[in-house]
C-alpha cells in the first residue's frame, strides 16, 4: 500500500510531506531519493517519470498522472497496462478557463493595438465589434474545453466545439469527427485549442487547417489560442501564418519543446502572446487531496475516477 512519487520539475520532498500528512499510515517515498521497499509500492504518482520506475516497482496497481494531460506517460513504451488516473479538479479547470477567457478578450478588445499605441503615446480609438459577432471554436470539448465554452458563451460569444464524439450542450454548436473539422474551422474567428496530445492529434493544427479559418469575421482575421499541448500544432506553420497575415494574432502557452527555444521566431512575432505553460498551474494541496481521496476510495472498493482510455490515449 506504499506510494512512490516520480516527479520531474516538482519539489519531490514537499510533495512527500504533503501527501504523508493526508495518508499517515503509509510509506511515501520519492523515486529520486531512493525507494527502500520497491515491492511494497502499489501506487505511483508521476510527472514525466523515470521510465525505470515501472520495472523497478513490480507490484504497482494504479498510476496517477500529476496533471490533466497524460502524454508524458502514454508516450513511454515502458508504461505498464495498469489503471491510469489523471487530474480533473475544479481549481485547475477554473484557472484554465480564466486563461482562455483572458486571451480571448484580449484579442477581441484589440489590446495588442492599444498596448502598442500606449507605448507610442497615441490616443486613438478603434471601432469595437460585439461579442455576439465573434465565432469562437474550441478544439476539444472535454473537462476544460466545455468549461471555457460555457464561460465564453455567458460573455455573449458565438461558441462551437469540436470533439471526437458528438456533444449536446445548450447554446454550443457541436462538431465531431475528422469530416466535421473543415466546416468547424470555416466558421471560426477565434480558434481555441484544448486538445490532448495523442497520435490522432499530432500536428493537427497545420498550415492547411490554419488556411481554413476565414477572414470574413468581425476581427478582420482569425486568432489562434493554444493551452492544450504543443505537439498538436505545427509551430512553423503558425509563425508563417502570423507573418503572412493569415493569422491576425495568437496566444500560446504550450510548445513542442519546452521551454520554447531561444531561436524560435515566435518570440519576435508582435501579435503572438507567449506564456510559459502556466495556463492552469494548480494548487498542490487540492491535487494532493485528490490523489489521497482516490487511494482511500480504491482501497474501500470504490471505482477509480477519471481513468484514461489507453486505447485512445487520453
Ligand atoms: P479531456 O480528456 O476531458 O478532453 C479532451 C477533449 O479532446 C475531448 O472533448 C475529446 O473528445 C477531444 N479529443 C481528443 N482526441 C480527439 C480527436 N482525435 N479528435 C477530436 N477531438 C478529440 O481533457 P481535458 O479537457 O481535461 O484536458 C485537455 C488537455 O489540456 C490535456 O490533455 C492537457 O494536455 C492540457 N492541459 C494543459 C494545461 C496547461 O497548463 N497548459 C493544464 C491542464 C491540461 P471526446 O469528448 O469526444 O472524448
Ligand atoms: C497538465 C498540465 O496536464 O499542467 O495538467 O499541462
Amino acid at each position: 500500500m506504499n506510494l512512490v512519487l516520480s516527479l520531474k520539475s516538482f519539489n519531490e520532498p514537499e510533495w512527500i510531506d504533503r501527501l504523508q500528512a493526508l495518508l499517515p499510515n503509509r510509506k511515501i517515498e520519492g523515486w529520486n531519493g531512493g525507494v527502500a521497499e520497491p515491492e511494497k509500492a502499489e501506487y505511483l504518482l508521476a510527472w514525466k517519470p523515470d521510465p525505470a520506475a515501472f520495472s523497478a516497482l513490480p507490484n504497482l496497481k494504479v498510476i496517477f498522472s500529476l496533471g490533466a494531460g497524460v502524454d508524458h506517460l502514454t508516450s513511454l513504451p515502458e508504461l505498464p497496462k495498469l489503471p491510469l488516473v489523471r487530474i480533473v479538479d475544479p481549481d485547475l479547470t477554473s484557472r484554465m478557463t480564466e486563461w482562455v477567457v483572458f486571451q480571448t478578450l484580449l484579442h477581441h478588445r484589440q489590446h495588442l493595438t492599444y498596448a502598442a499605441q500606449q507605448e507610442a503615446g497615441v490616443w486613438n480609438g478603434h471601432r469595437q465589434w460585439a461579442a455576439k459577432d465573434v465565432r469562437v471554436g474550441i478544439l476539444g470539448l472535454g473537462e476544460l474545453g466545455l468549461d471555457s465554452a460555457k464561460a465564453l458563451k455567458a460573455l455573449g460569444f458565438n461558441v462551437a466545439g469540436w470533439s471526437r464524439t458528438p456533444k449536446d450542450v445548450a447554446g454550443i454548436e457541436s462538431f465531431s469527427g475528422e469530416d466535421k473539422l473543415e466546416p468547424f474551422l470555416n466558421r471560426t474567428d477565434i480558434l481555441v485549442n484544448l486538445l490532448p496530445s495523442t497520435p490522432a492529434t499530432h500536428k493537427l493544427v497545420n498550415a492547411e487547417r490554419l488556411a481554413m479559418l476565414p477572414h470574413t469575421g468581425a476581427l478582420g482575421g482569425p486568432v489562434y489560442i493554444n493551452a492544450g499541448r504543443g505537439a498538436t500544432q505545427d509551430e512553423a506553420a503558425i509563425d508563417a501564418a502570423l507573418t503572412s497575415g493569415q493569422l491576425k494574432g495568437a496566444s500560446l502557452d504550450v510548445f513542442a519543446i519546452e521551454p520554447l527555444v531561444e531561436a524560435s521566431p515566435l518570440w519576435q512575432q508582435k501579435n503572438c502572446i507567449i506564456t510559459p505553460h502556466v495556463a492552469a498551474e494548480s494548487d498542490p494541496q487540492a491535487l494532493s487531496e485528490y490523489v489521497a481521496q482516490q487511494i482511500k476510495g480504491f482501497e474501500r472498493g470504490d471505482a477509480l475516477e477519471n481513468l484514461v482510455d489507453l486505447d485512445v490515449g487520453y
